[in-house]
Order: structure tokens, then C-alpha cells, then sequence
């Protein structure tokens, strides 16, 4: 059995119609249902819907052989223990700071509100920049709104949600995509097969990226 790790809404979404191409259709809708191991059309796979930061951690331990996870959130874990073979160029966005529209240009001492502090803390390194980094786990665009912070680091795509919230975009610290990520003692013990898949993938992707 090939279990594949996947987190619901966007990822899983963009990631359905891929999977769809190479025969795995979940027998069951994960929006809908509440079961958390979705068996597929195809007998030897299966997916099991997790929260997206917990993707690499599931695909390290072999608890599933393969995973979709955002580059976000693969840096921030440390991927290090996993497999990387493919940039599936899904769920694709921003990582960047954002500030109030009106706040002056971020310099000097800073305060930085994110959930990314391992990408933040470097990226502000790198500028030289001497940053307090605060800790959340949502609602990052509430921080430079209540003093909590001068600025955030948060994913951007169509900038509504900034927008919508008197925050501007600022600084681009990298684009971001979801990849395929494999366990490595599945990558040994089940190479035939998840070779066969990985193939697959990229044939798949070829063939998209030519239309
Ligand atoms: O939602 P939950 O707390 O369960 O987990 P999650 O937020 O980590 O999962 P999910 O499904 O929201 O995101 C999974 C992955 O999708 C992320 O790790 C990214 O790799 C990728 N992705 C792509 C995004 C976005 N685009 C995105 N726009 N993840 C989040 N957003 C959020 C962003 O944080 C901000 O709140 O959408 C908002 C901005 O969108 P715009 O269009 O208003 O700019
Ligand atoms: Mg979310």
C-alpha cells in the first residue's frame, strides 16, 4: 500500500486533478466526509487528509511514503529527512513582508509578526535588519492593525486579503509552490512502485506545461 499525505482546501484541491490523471480518485469526498483515510480507485493507494504543517512530519516518520506540501511550510519544518523530486507548481503564491499602507519603510528595529519565524528570523538576518519576531499561528494581517507588530511575513496571492485590511505588500522573500515530498526508506523498500508514480507525476506535469 502507497499512502499519500494531503492537506484539505487549495492544495487538495489542485492536487485532485493531478492525482485524477494518474488514476487516483478518493472514493470519497474529504470536504464532505469526516473520515481521515480516504481509499481511491486505485487499491494499492490511499490518501489520509491532514493539516498542512504536519505533511512533512507524517512523510518523515513513514507514517505516509508521500506528501503535498507548500515549500512554506517545508523550510519552516526543515526537510532535511525527506525527499524533494518534484515542483508540482500548485497552490503557487508569495512569501512577503507586509506593512500598514502608511507605515514608513521597514528599517532599523523591527517587529515582526508571523507564523514563518525560522524564514523570517533569516531573511531579516540576511538584510541586516534586527528583527523581534512574534510568534502567531493566524490572523497575522491583525498585528500591525493593534501595534502587535510594525510588519508581517505572510503568503500573498491575490493580495485581497491585505488589501482588505489597510496592509500593503513590501519586500518578495521567495515564491512559493507545492511539492511532492517522499519518505526515504520508502523511497528503497517500495522503489518500484513510487518510482512508477513519480514518473507518472512528471509526465503528467510535461504534458500540462505543453498545452
Ligand atoms: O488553514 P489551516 O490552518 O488548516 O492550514 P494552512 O493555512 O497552513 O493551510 P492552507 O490550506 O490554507 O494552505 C496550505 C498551503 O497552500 C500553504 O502552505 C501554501 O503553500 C499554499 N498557499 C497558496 C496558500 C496561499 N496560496 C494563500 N493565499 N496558503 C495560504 N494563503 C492565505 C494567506 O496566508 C493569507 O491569509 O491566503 C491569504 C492571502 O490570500 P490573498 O489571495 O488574499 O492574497
Ligand atoms: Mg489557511
Amino acid at each position: 500500500m502507497i499512502t499519500i499525505a494531503v492537506s484539505k482546501g487549495r492544495i487538495y484541491e489542485e492536487a485532485l486533478p493531478l492525482l485524477a490523471k494518474m488514476g487516483i480518485q478518493p472514493i470519497d469526498d474529504p470536504e464532505k466526509s469526516r473520515k481521515l483515510i480516504l481509499p481511491t480507485t486505485r487499491d494499492d493507494v490511499q490518501l489520509v487528509i491532514i493539516r498542512a504543517t504536519d505533511v512533512p512530519t507524517f512523510v518523515e516518520y513513514g507514517a505516509a511514503d508521500l506528501g503535498i506540501a507548500g515549500k512554506d511550510v517545508l523550510i519552516e519544518h526543515g526537510a532535511e529527512n525527506l525527499y524533494e523530486p518534484i515542483d508540482l507548481n500548485i497552490a503557487r503564491c508569495k512569501l512577503m513582508t507586509a506593512a500598514h499602507k502608511d507605515a514608513p519603510p521597514i528599517s532599523g528595529r523591527v517587529r515582526v509578526a508571523t507564523k514563518y519565524v525560522t524564514i523570517a528570523q533569516s531573511y531579516f538576518a540576511s538584510l541586516g535588519i534586527q528583527a523581534e519576531i512574534i510568534k502567531l499561528y493566524g490572523s497575522m494581517e491583525l498585528a500591525p492593525l493593534v501595534g502587535l507588530a510594525d510588519c508581517i511575513v505572510d503568503l500573498v496571492d491575490t493580495g485581497n486579503t491585505l488589501r482588505a485590511n489597510n496592509l500593503e505588500p513590501r519586500e518578495l522573500i521567495m515564491n512559493i509552490s507545492s511539492r511532492l515530498v517522499v519518505n526515504k526508506a520508502s523511497m528503497k523498500m517500495k522503489n518500484a512502485v513510487i518510482a512508477d508514480l513519480l514518473a507518472q507525476f512528471e509526465q503528467i506535469l510535461l504534458t500540462s506545461a505543453q498545452s
